[in-house]
């Protein structure tokens, strides 16, 4: 099948790339290669050193024997996705061509309207271009479980049935998004949900957990295949943050009390679950919405099992709650229970639990110590919900692996909830490391 990815040079899209092109499908991709550029705004780096997109596209020819096309351009440009579809006439679109961070789109002004017009104008440019030039091509938009926030009952897949003074009907879950940015992919999913309507496009909206790790199957050795990985505030997300804090020994920094509790899924398993929606596509009109994460963790629970990992390689860290930069929305403790037996019934199997995927991470990570505690101030959070700007207060510090395993997440809680006010402690952050020759972009 011809497929078509928006977004080709991210975390999600190069490994998507490749793990495409081995099974055979005809892959093209775009990118703007903002990505690159937000993460320096951040004063950070990919951890892992990643190639310049011509080296990359080389190493994916030599890897996979396919020449991939690529027009290195901005999706907002109606022009770039109107030559895009004439000339590689797709038969499906995969959209992860938006700014994928929700603290990048508390920061101000600037940041937020960039962010919603953004992802706006190029999933409106994508669903038109569909239309007019490849009708009948499938939409797979990369969507997020944060869209529907954290209510108080069990969320279903896209839509629930509904009772109302007597009245029955089948409606779209209620969406309540946790930050701007989370906010621009329930607009997406509003419009490309009326286009099925109107049109009879036809779109999966993948409501995608938080995605960790640092490697795929099929990615093999060469550096030049290797998928960015960050650890800044804005672009790293928590598992891989914790990570990278751990190689350096920085301490894990759980936000808060750490009660948060989100679904997660490794990203080898989100290919997996990408492909089977592609391969198994909706019927014309139909706007189908898949809940794509395999398991649900508090976030303290996180930092324990990451601590776990670190020491099985040596690697001794602390876990040191931080001040919450979301606490104006985030609640800990909540009602978690979505549902997402979909990709599932399609096949998907899930095939590392986190705990495993940490293990590979932190080896993989190992070499590229010394490039991650150089940025290693890019860690602390200072964009918070409340609109100001300011480095996060330590809440304190303790050791999840101290005493009885059976409830190392509550150790964490006690403590941070114990203290009133930020407590200094050391972190050790290590400093001593010889400087790396870095061969990164
Ligand atoms: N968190 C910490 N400590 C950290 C970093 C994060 O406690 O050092 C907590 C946050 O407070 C939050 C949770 O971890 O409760 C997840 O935060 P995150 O930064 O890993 O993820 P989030 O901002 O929710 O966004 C990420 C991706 C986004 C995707 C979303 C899926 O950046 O593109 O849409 O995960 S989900 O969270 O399910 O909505």
């Amino acid at each position: 099948m011809r497929m078509f990815i928006a977004g080709m040079d991210g975390y999600l899209g190069w490994p998507l790339a490749q793990h495409l092109a081995r099974r055979g499908h005809e892959v093209a991709g775009a990118d703007s290669q903002f990505r690159r550029s937000w993460v320096e705004e951040m004063g950070s780096v990919s951890a892992i050193p990643i190639a310049k997109i011509d080296g990359r596209l080389a190493a994916l020819r030599e890897s996979t024997g396919q020449k991939i096309p690529f027009w290195n351009g901005d999706l907002r440009d109606y022009g770039l996705v109107d030559r895009i579809f004439r000339e590689f006439e797709p038969e499906a679109v995969i959209h992860l061509g938006e700014c994928p961070s929700a603290p990048y789109s508390m920061i101000d002004r600037e940041h937020t309207t960039f962010v919603q017009i953004n992802n706006l104008t190029t999933t409106f440019n994508l669903m038109f271009a569909i239309r007019d030039l490849a009708p009948g091509a499938h939409l797979l938009k990369l969507g997020t479980m944060g869209e529907y926030g954290t209510p108080n009952v069990d969320i279903p897949e896209g839509f629930f049935d509904v009772e109302y003074r007597g009245r029955k009907d089948r409606m779209p879950f209620p969406r309540q998004a946790p930050s701007w940015y989370h906010w621009s992919k329930v607009h997406g999913s509003n419009n490309i949900m009326f286009a099925c309507k109107i049109w009879g496009l036809r779109a999966t909206d993948v409501m995608q957990g938080v995605v960790f790790g640092t490697r795929i199957d099929d990615m093999g050795e060469d550096p030049r295949l290797r998928t960015r990985l960050d650890f800044d505030q804005a672009f790293g997300t928590v598992i891989n943050r914790f990570s990278c804090q751990a190689v350096i020994e920085h301490a894990l920094t759980p936000y808060g009390a750490g009660g948060q509790l989100r679904g997660f899924i490794p990203l080898r398993d989100s290919m997996q679950c990408l492909s089977l929606g592609l391969e198994n596509p909706p019927e014309a009109g139909e706007y189908r919405v898949f809940n794509q994460f395999a398991e649900t963790y508090s976030i303290r629970e996180l930092a324990g099992t990451v601590q776990d990992a670190a020491l099985a390689v040596g690697l001794e860290v602390d876990v040191v709650p931080v001040e919450n930069p979301r606490a104006a929305i985030e609640r800990h403790g909540h009602h978690f229970a979505p549902d997402h037996d979909r990709l599932r019934e399609l096949g998907y199997q899930p095939s590392h639990d986190v705990a495993s995927e940490v293990r590979g991470m932190l080896e993989d990570l190992l070499p590229h110590r010394d490039r991650i505690a150089r940025y290693q101030a890019a860690l602390l959070p200072d964009v918070h919900w409340d609109g100001t700007r300011r480095q996060v207060s330590y809440l304190s510090a303790v050791r999840v692996n101290d005493g009885p395993r059976a409830e190392p997440a509550e150790t964490v809680l006690k403590v941070a909830e114990r203290v009133s006010a930020p407590v200094p402690v050391v972190v050790r952050p290590r400093t001593d490391w010889a400087d790396e020759a870095v061969d990164a972009t």
